[in-house]
């Protein structure tokens, strides 16, 4: 099982994005797409609001909004 959560929605670019680095890096993901059921509730009670990609890193605690933010965290921690 991966650390690290990535609530998405199909098609978003950002998510792509940060998909798409991870992918390069070999880095993975559990993924939670916010059309399934409860997902995008889940998501705001986490954050605060509905805005994917939002990264949750469960080895720290940290959970953070923002495709550059992740891509820059992910690049940080791979590290
Ligand atoms: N600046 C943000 C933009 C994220 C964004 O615009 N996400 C859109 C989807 S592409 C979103 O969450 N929209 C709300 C929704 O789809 O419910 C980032 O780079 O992560």
């Amino acid at each position: 099982m991966s650390d690290l959560i990535l609530y998405e929605k199909t098609g978003c670019p950002w998510c792509i994005k940060v998909l798409n680095f991870a992918s390069e890096k070999g880095i993975q993901f559990e993924l939670r797409n916010i059309a399934d059921a409860g997902v995008a509730e889940e998501l705001i009670a986490r954050g605060g609001k509905r805005q994917v990609p939002y990264l949750v890193d469960l080895k720290n605690g940290t959970e953070m909004y923002e495709s550059a933010d992740i891509v820059e965290y992910l690049s940080k921690r791979t590290n």
